[in-house]
Order: C-alpha cells, then sequence, then structure tokens
C-alpha cells in the first residue's frame, strides 16, 4: 500500500491512473493543473454485439444525392439505425429463445413476447427492421413505377400509379410527430395505405411492409428542416420499385 505522500507524487508523475481507486480522498485535495486531462469517465459497459447487426449500406452514403444528402444518410445510418440495433440486443440478453428469432418473427409476434421486453423489441426491433427495409427501398437509378404483378395491384387497388403516389404522399405529410406511412401487403395480396406511430411496423398488424417512409425530423431535418413536403416529394425520386415489385411478389407467394 503506498503512503499518501508516495500517491500524490505518483498523481504529479501522471500515473495516477494506476492508482486511482485507491487515493480518491487525495485527488480530492489537488487543485487541478490548468492544462490537466480530465479523468477519463469509467467505461461503460460494452453493448452486447449480437445477435442483431447493423446491415452495411449496398450503394455510399452520397448516392442519393441531391435529393436525400449524404450527411443525413450517414448519421441516420450509423448513429440512428446503429442504436436501435444496439438497444434490441441489450433486450434480450440472456433471452436465448428470442434472441434465436428474426426481428421480423419478433414483430409479428409482438404480443406474445415476455412483458418486460415488449416495448423494447417494440421500438428498438421496430426500429432495425424498418430501418432495414428503408435502405434496401433506395437507388440513386432505380425503377421509376412498379413493375408486374404490383403494377396491376397498385392500378386496381388505388386508380393509377400517379393516384397511389399522391395517397401515399398524402399519409406521409398526415403523420403527425414521429412515425412512418406505409405501403403493405395482407397475406392475400390486397393493397393497404397505413400510417404508424414511433416504430410501429405493419408487421405487428398481419401484414406484409412494401415500402415505408420515415418521416422522423432525423431522416429530413439537416436538408430540409421544417419542409416535410419536399422531402416527401425527394424521396418519391429515389424509391427503387423494382425492389418494392420483387417484394411483392415474395409476399404474394403466401
Ligand atoms: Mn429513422
Amino acid at each position: 500500500m503506498p503512503s499518501r505522500r508516495d500517491a500524490l507524487k505518483s498523481l504529479a508523475l501522471g500515473a495516477g491512473a494506476l492508482i486511482v481507486g485507491r487515493v480518491g480522498d487525495a485527488r480530492a485535495h489537488l487543485a487541478p493543473a490548468p492544462d490537466a486531462t480530465p479523468a477519463a469517465a469509467p467505461a461503460p459497459m460494452p453493448a452486447p454485439a449480437g445477435p442483431f447487426t447493423l446491415p452495411a449500406l449496398s450503394y455510399a452514403f452520397d448516392a442519393l444525392e441531391p435529393h436525400l444528402d449524404a450527411q443525413t444518410m450517414q448519421i441516420h445510418h450509423d448513429k440512428h439505425h446503429a442504436a436501435y440495433v444496439a438497444n434490441l440486443n441489450k433486450a434480450v440478453v440472456g433471452k436465448p429463445e428470442l434472441a434465436s428469432r428474426t426481428v421480423e418473427s419478433l414483430l409479428r409476434g409482438l404480443e406474445s413476447l415476455p412483458a418486460d421486453v415488449r416495448t423494447a423489441v417494440r421500438n428498438h426491433g421496430g426500429g432495425h427492421a424498418n430501418h432495414t427495409l428503408l435502405w434496401t427501398s433506395l437507388a440513386r437509378d432505380g425503377a421509376h413505377a412498379p413493375k408486374g404483378e404490383l403494377a396491376g395491384a397498385i392500378d386496381r387497388s388505388f386508380g393509377s400509379f400517379s393516384q397511389f403516389q399522391d395517397q401515399f404522399n398524402a399519409a406521409a405529410m398526415g403523420v403527425f410527430g414521429s412515425g412512418w406511412a406505409w405501403l403493405a401487403a395482407s397475406p392475400k395480396g390486397a393493397l393497404s395505405l397505413l400510417a404508424t406511430p414511433n416504430q410501429d411496423t405493419p408487421l405487428s398488424q398481419g401484414l406484409v411492409p412494401l415500402l415505408g417512409i420515415d418521416v422522423w425530423e432525423h431522416a429530413y431535418y439537416l436538408k430540409f428542416q421544417n419542409r416535410r413536403a419536399e422531402y416527401v416529394a425527394a424521396f418519391a425520386k429515389v424509391v427503387d420499385w423494382d425492389a418494392i415489385s420483387a417484394r411483392f411478389a415474395e409476399a404474394s407467394k403466401g
């Protein structure tokens, strides 16, 4: 056990980190030098690295410029989506029966989840699933209109693709606060438009989400500030209708 004098000397020599746990009282009496480096905060418990992981984008952050800007894409993916993944992983620590399932499976069966994790899975699992779907719905040079089965289904349900787009945009504008607007399919292939608050997903209503627009302010505020209508119009320009059409074909297989 070093003496108090030795401890102070060690601190003065910059070796304080080695003994800081034993000389807290001594440190309290030391006037910090003007250029002293602040003591490092204790390292937080590292977030579990799995089982859920942040999927990499298949395109560069600036790939959707000028419609969706690179800085927003990077923060949205690397910070916001990453946080949903990290918090979902925390929620399933010690619950292997949940950790072994897909996030979509968890969200389809929200009501059957243990009460102590239901809200965390709803919010963070929803955030993970919704953003994963979002990134794979966008492309710089994607198809500008639906194809195949989806093209016919949209015409039958909404009158035309143009009328669908107007109604989808109106749904996005109508979300109060943070949430999403969706084009979704029933298990029988019937299309519907809906909006969900927060990170709620059509999966929890027994529907298959085909296309979702994120109208949380974090999705557009850096570039568009309060001009949500401009963001909604820009978003429509980068939807990859090949991807959405393929998703509908998959959903229609049952
Ligand atoms: Mn988001």
